[in-house]
């Protein structure tokens, strides 16, 4: 997609910290970190959300949890525990609208979310 921000990153159009790349997935730091762990997990190719991601079912999806759990690992937070967030809309306060998981960790992390 021309006009996404994400799929630029994807494309090396746009600068970001990469953590971890696979054949269908990009692991990036986010620009505005809410935790000591934040990375975006990515598809590299373009959906605008998880729905529009699980309903493609083509394992992609699947490829995204993986590619987050092996950041966690990596980022030495898998044992103590995480956060995958998949905002999904405005009203969930998703800003890009390419599908992206948020792996949160490295403090303890409150619940309910705000
Ligand atoms: P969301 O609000 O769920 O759509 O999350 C979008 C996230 O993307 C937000 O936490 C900030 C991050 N972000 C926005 N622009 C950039 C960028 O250019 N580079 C990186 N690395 N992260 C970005």
């Amino acid at each position: 997609m021309t006009d996404c921000l994400f799929c630029k990153i994807v494309a090396k159009e746009i600068p970001a910290t990469v953590v971890l790349e696979t054949d269908r997935t990009l692991a990036f730091r986010d620009l505005n970190p809410q935790a000591p762990t934040h990375v975006l997990v990515i598809p590299k190719e373009h959906h605008a959300n998880a729905a529009e991601l699980a309903v493609a079912d083509d394992g992609l999806a699947d490829d995204v949890l993986k590619t987050a759990h092996e950041v966690a690992v990596r980022e030495g937070v898998a044992e103590t525990g995480y956060r995958v967030v998949f905002n999904t809309g405005p009203e969930a306060g998703q800003t890009v609208f390419h599908v992206h998981a948020h792996v949160l960790g490295g403090r303890n992390l409150t619940w309910p979310p705000g």
